[in-house]
């Protein structure tokens, strides 16, 4: 029999504070997160619903480095950034924290002090690489040198790039730092090891024994870390940035990010209510933690080992990582800009939260790496938010205003065709419950978007739009039903969809309805007054998708944040790669702004092998009458593409500055078209 709790906690990942949110982010753990305890809440549970920025570790220190700011200026910035990103896109968090809080610094040095002075940790001498310029230890992100592997030469301490093998420091041949460019040194240095098997008889019981039901991907990760055998790991660190090891001559020294990060969820829980320990330490409190996969041992192994150890808390009850997001195919890489980032689509698309909710619970990576496009979020947008959510409820109001004044009209006329309509309305929400239950949230808006289609189907074969002109009571009864549908949706869709079910709601002015209401034929009484109707979603045209697909693969200068710095180096090429760009000088001979655009320019450019046409983003900086004339340097053979309807030949070389300030790379002296830039 299935347990029942007396209230929920919900954990999502805490992101690193060392960049902005991306699609893969949300699709793998925060939309998921957010629909359910959405429905639990629907459903008046008692939830508390944890997040918070994860702002110490070596991610962070690196992004300081790479910017020439302080940790502190990074984990600041991206920390305010994230917060916001989420509150507008309705992340409905009971708290977003950060673990730089001084709760945070208070609980996570007592868990760690209550282990020590409990002797729960080992403690050992080992020698790693110290630079002896910057007079630190190396963290193996640190460490560059050449991969024993396939010999590139940029390989970190951790992986090698280039051959993706996993490394240890030790295995570089050549070693440098990256801090001072110097040749690293081995010294001894003592550390707090948490005995991870000790942990593995019990870690065994309980994952493998008693959570089957864990997701088949959860549960064979684990599986397979328990397998090959668990050994102690360290959790501490020498790092500079972090929260400072709560023992006597433990100077710089600092925990381990995987070892205060998690209970980062225990202090964020802390500063949300007083009575967080309900929360904690009550077994009748469900804990789950919604993660992406790369997160799975430090939730299912070493959290639980810490807590296990502690004695005090609580253990998850479930962990449903996902896998990854994709974008056009490819993988995800902040490195490369190649991803969609939250604050860039709020503010290229605003008022549309929903839409890309909607996308990622339809492309949520659940059981395998999946792929979000621009092409699939058109056309869920246009094909199914639109022509089946949006046309159903907007036919049933408008109908009903044109036709009785916007009052409920009575149900008199029916017959078992209604009869069974009817009977279906709960089943949809039994059958979104059952898959929400079950962290199957495709499937779940799926069967919520059925609803919307059952509506649909009853319209087009009743056709209350005919048997008006003949029978009024049958087109009143009809459109009640209808109705009804619509009030069961402005329920069962709520969690997927939040902005559009308030926006439903106001509609037809039946606020406060709860999960149990959905199904019941009788939401809306007869002669219940409804708002003027509005259309629920708009369809996206062929300019916005070509515009996101510009900007990713970069012919558009990307919108930044305002205070951007300069940005890190791609990955290197080799001198083929470059010799195979075709670059060219040329002269602008005609220049318009493309009609129905801000930002794009139509050229002819003379190349000296012929004169052609190219599309540029760049009409907000140039006005068209001042470019004839103008030398400029073209990648002549860049595949041609077509932008809104005109076939761009070529690219415009430009240099664009922190600022966003957008000037044309042009040669020096003037020189024939054509002239080879190389
Ligand atoms: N910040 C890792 C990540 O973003 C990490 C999660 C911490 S959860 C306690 O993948
Ligand atoms: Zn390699």
């Amino acid at each position: 029999m299935k347990k029942q709790f007396k209230r929920y906690l919900i954990t999502a990942a805490l992101p690193y504070a060392n960049g902005p949110i991306h699609i893969g982010h949300l699709a793998g753990v925060y939309v998921p997160a957010d629909i359910y305890v959405r429905y639990l809440r629907l459903r008046g549970v008692e939830v508390a619903f944890i997040c918070g920025s994860d702002e110490h570790g070596v991610p962070i220190t690196i992004k300081a480095r790479h910017e020439h700011v302080s940790p502190r200026d990074i984990v600041d910035k991206y920390h305010d950034m994230i917060r916001k990103a989420f509150e507008e896109f309705g992340i409905s968090f009971s708290i977003y924290s950060r673990t730089t809080s001084d709760m945070h610094y208070r609980t996570a040095s007592a868990i760690f002090r209550k282990l020590y002075d409990n002797n729960e940790f080992l403690e050992k001498n080992t020698s790693q690489y110290y630079d002896e310029e910057a007079k630190t230890f190396l963290a193996d992100r640190y460490i560059m040198g050449t991969c024993p592997k396939c010999g590139h030469e940029s390989a970190y301490g951790d992986q090698c790039e280039k051959c993706g093998t996993s490394l240890s420091p030790t295995e570089l041949i050549n070693p440098r730092s990256m801090i001072s460019g110097s040749k690293p040194v081995m010294r001894e240095t003592l550390h707090w090891y948490l005995p991870l098997d000790k942990y593995e008889p019990f870690l065994r019981q309980w994952i493998l024994e008693e959570n089957k039901q864990w997701k088949p991907n959860v549960y064979g990760q684990c599986k397979s870390w328990l397998d090959s055998g668990l050994q102690p790991r360290a959790v501490s660190r020498d790092l500079d940035w972090g929260i400072p090891v709560p023992v006597e001559g433990a100077e710089g020294k600092v925990l381990y990010v995987w070892f205060d990060a998690p209970i980062g969820y225990i202090s964020a829980t802390k500063e949300f209510t007083p009575g967080w320990e309900k929360y904690w330490k009550d077994r009748d409190t469900r804990l789950i933690h919604f993660i992406g996969k790369d997160n799975i041992v430090f939730h299912c192994i070493i959290f639980p080992a810490i807590l296990k150890a502690e004695g005090s808390y609580i253990l998850p009850d479930n962990v449903p990582a996902n896998e990854f997001l994709n974008l056009e195919g490819d993988k995800i890489s902040t490195s490369r800009n190649w991803a969609v980032w939250l604050h860039e689509y709020l503010s290229e698309f605003p008022g549309k939260q929903d839409v890309l909710r909607y996308v990622l619970c339809a492309t949520m990576p659940e059981t395998k790496d999946n792929d979000f496009t621009w092409k699939d979020f058109q056309s869920r947008n246009n094909n199914e938010l639109v022509a089946i959510l949006g046309n159903f409820v907007n036919r049933a109001l408008v109908l009903t205003h044109k036709y009785f004044g916007g009052r409920v009209p009575p149900r008199e006329k029916i017959g078992n065709a209604d009869l069974e309509v009817l009977a279906e309305i709960p089943k949809f929400r039994k059958l979104v419950e059952d898959n929400l239950e079950n962290f199957r949230f495709r499937e779940a808006m799926k069967s919520a978007m059925d609803l919307a289609r059952l509506g649909n189907k009853y319209l087009a074969d009743t056709e209350p739009w005919i048997t008006v002109k003949s029978d009024r009571e049958r087109t009143g009864s009809v459109l009640n039903i209808a109705l009804q549908i619509t009030a069961s949706l402005s329920v069962i869709i709520r969690p997927f969809l939040p902005f559009t079910a308030e926006k439903l709601e106001r509609i037809i002015n039946r606020p406060a309805l709860t999960w149990d209401d959905a199904g019941s034929p009788d939401l809306l009484q007869e002669g219940h007054i409804l708002n003027k109707p509005e259309l629920l979603f708009e369809k996206i045209g062929d300019e916005a998708v070509e515009h996101q697909l510009n900007k990713l693969h970069g012919s558009l200068p990307a919108q930044q944040p305002a205070d951007r710095t300069i940005r890190e180096q791609k990955r290197n090429i080799t001198y083929d790669d470059f010799s195979g760009m075709d670059i060219r000088t040329a002269t602008i001979t005609e220049a318009s702004k493309v009609p129905g655009t801000d930002k794009l320019m139509q050229l002819r450019v003379n190349t000296g092998m012929d004169t052609r046409t190219v599309v540029a983003g760049i009409a907000e900086f140039f006005e068209p009458e001042t470019l004839p004339g103008k030398q400029v340097c073209i990648l002549a053979n860049l595949e041609p593409r077509t932008i809104k309807g005109i076939q761009s030949q070529g690219l415009l070389l430009l240099a664009e500055d922190q600022t966003g300030k957008l000037v044309f790379v042009t040669p020096e002296d003037k020189v024939s078209d054509g002239a080879e830039v190389k």
